[in-house]
């Protein structure tokens, strides 16, 4: 049953016991007076006003720097319909210990009202969310990250429909955090964290746990994938959607400057990181960006690995747990200039070189998509880009060659969904060991991923030309601890030969894991790769991948009845082939 918008504010409203309530309109004078606010309180930090104009810092509570999974729960009436991907919790026990978390919590504090809209204004594939919470640092990151306001509203108004969401910093402590989804109803609580993936409800609750649970009912795939477009020398954009876990490099992908621009081979942005894709009337894949901006991994970004990036956020931008230059700019390892004297680290204290990073490693910016140089031309195109490849990438140091394509739609599901990655600084918990992470969306699958396997390969039918399914891994070390591969705008060449596949063209040799491009179909003019790491790369590690066979094996008896044939399938050839 949908609730209606007013009555449920009223209830939040009673529930929370808030000073003062405001409704958010999106404009550029309501963002300027949040701003104002947090200025005057503390909560940003005016960055250098020539260098980085409308830009702050903000500092969070150092325990609140990343999504918490052990604190996530996704509430199906039935704790099997959630699977071991999800903590659960009944739906009924879950509202009660909101409710209780929630009672009060707004006393003196503002209550903001945000109507917004996840996708295109247009779109018919854009919904509509409306997050209530008493954090401006989080309404005004919400005006960059969504489209807030009336565009809103007048959806409201034709679809009778929107996805509530309940926020409150509460007191910050992890004791009293929780992150609570009701998908059957739509619903988000979240209590007690101020951090991007735990608070702007739109991005991972809404447009990822919610949403793929919408998307099963009604046909369609809510996926953590950044979307880009790959321009050739004849100017023809063939557009592919990329999954890859939090923080390995998808904002980096989506905006690479390409190291074959002379060649005629540019890289178009559409989104870095979450994908809703829909079939259209013709039986073709579409995809549309939900997000309105980038919520982008600061370390490691910089002029010489994503001057891109580099130039989206140099104004207009909300920079988190980032360290502070003494001329009032941004500063954090991998910046591409040595730290100079007198700067602070990330919690505001003078940085001195004792063995702790200056930024914090899950440092974020957070900028408006429109301000990309290379977003494309369509990146809002209500109908959305169409989708020749489906990308699955992950962070692995050894056994996973630099790509690989799959032999069809169900040997793809298969990769996707047997996908390891190393983990990284975007979750609470140890950074760099092996876990599986099928398609990056085991913490934001909204339903057992036995049924989510199931879905996608059922999905495939449902296509009259199914996109092509790639696997890649730019992450590969030799046995030094040596990459292989440089990665960032040389990846190019990878996805250079992933349109030459598209095209039906692009050698490939048939291995037991998939096809692997033969050394002379990468594009490698200009290039300075040892032949002997080329090969490396690019081989297959039989040994390796007996091990990663067993794991998988492991991995996917979780699921028991809800593991789909066609994957038990899949794992057994696999295995009788090795
Ligand atoms: O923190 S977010 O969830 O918004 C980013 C990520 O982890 O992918
Ligand atoms: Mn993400």
């Amino acid at each position: 049953m949908q609730m209606e918008m007013k009555p449920w504010v009223q209830q939040c409203t009673e529930l929370t016991k808030p000073e003062r309530v405001y409704w958010c309109d999106g404009s550029e004078g309501e963002y300027n007076q949040l701003i104002n606010t947090m200025l005057k309180d503390g909560t940003l930090l005016q960055l250098n006003a020539t260098t980085y104009p409308n830009c702050y810092l903000h500092r969070s509570n150092p325990n609140d720097v990343a999504r918490a999974e052990q604190l996530t729960f996704v509430c199906t009436s039935s704790k099997d319909d959630a699977g071991r991907n999800n903590n659960w919790m009944a739906p009924d026990d879950a509202k009660e210990k909101m409710k209780e978390l929630f009672r009060d919590c707004m006393r003196g504090r503002t209550m903001f009202v945000i109507p917004y809209v996840m996708g295109p204004a247009g779109s018919p594939y854009s919904k509509v969310g409306v997050e209530i919470t008493d954090s401006a640092y989080v309404a005004a990151s919400m005006h960059i990250m969504t489209r807030v306001g009336s565009v809103a509203l007048d959806q409201y108004q034709r679809d009778g429909e929107f996805v509530p969401g309940l926020h409150s910093l509460g007191d910050l402590s992890p004791e009293r955090r929780l992150i609570v989804h009701v998908p059957e109803e739509k619903l988000i609580w979240s209590f007690g964290s101020g951090y991007g993936g735990n608070a702007l409800l739109g991005k991972k609750c809404f447009a990822l746990r919610i949403a793929s649970h919408m998307a099963r009912r009604e046909g369609w795939l809510a996926e953590h994938m950044l979307i880009l477009g790959l321009e050739n020398p004849s100017g023809n954009v063939t557009y592919m959607a990329v999954a890859f876990p939090s923080a390995s490099g998808k904002t980096n992908l989506a905006m690479m400057v390409s190291s074959l621009s002379n060649e005629g081979y540019k890289i178009w942005t559409v989104g870095d990181d979450i994908a809703w894709l829909n079939i259209d009337a013709e039986g073709q894949l579409r995809a549309i960006n939900p997000e309105a901006g980038f919520f982008g991994v600061a370390p490691g970004t910089s002029h010489e690995t994503n001057p891109v990036a580099m130039h989206t956020m140099e104004k207009n931008s909300i920079f988190t747990n980032v360290a502070l230059t003494p001329a009032n700019e941004p500063w954090w390892e991998g910046f591409g200039t040595p730290p100079p004297a007198g700067l602070l680290d990330w919690q505001g204290t003078r940085w001195n070189n004792d063995g702790k990073t200056a930024a914090h490693p899950n440092s974020r910016f957070t900028s408006p998509a429109r301000q990309c140089p290379i977003i494309s031309p369509h990146w809002e195109d209500p109908q959305g880009v169409p989708i020749s490849a489906i990308v699955f990438g992950s962070r692995r140091s050894d056994t996973i060659p630099l790509v690989s394509q799959s032999f069809d739609w169900n040997h793809g599901v298969f990769l996707g969904a047997s996908m390891g990655a190393e983990t990284t600084a975007a979750a609470t918990g140890t950074v760099g060991i092996v876990r599986r992470d099928p398609m990056a969306m085991l913490p934001f699958c909204g339903y057992n991923m036995g049924d989510y396997f199931g879905y996608w390969l059922s999905f495939g039918k449902r296509l009259k030309k199914p996109p092509l399914i790639f696997r890649v891994n730019w992450f590969r070390k030799d046995r030094n601890g040596k990459f292989l591969w440089p990665g960032y705008g040389e990846n190019i060449r990878v996805l250079k030969w992933i349109l030459d596949r598209v095209r039906g063209r692009g050698n490939a040799v048939k291995t037991t894991i998939g096809y692997i491009p033969t050394t002379d179909s990468i594009d490698t003019s200009g290039m300075n790769l040892a032949s002997s790491a080329l090969l490396e790369v690019l081989s297959y590690d039989r040994s390796g991948w007996k091990k990663e066979v067993d794991e998988i094996v492991k991995f996917f008896s979780q699921f028991d009845t809800r593991l789909p044939v066609a994957l038990q399938e899949e794992v057994a050839s696999l295995k009788s082939q090795l």
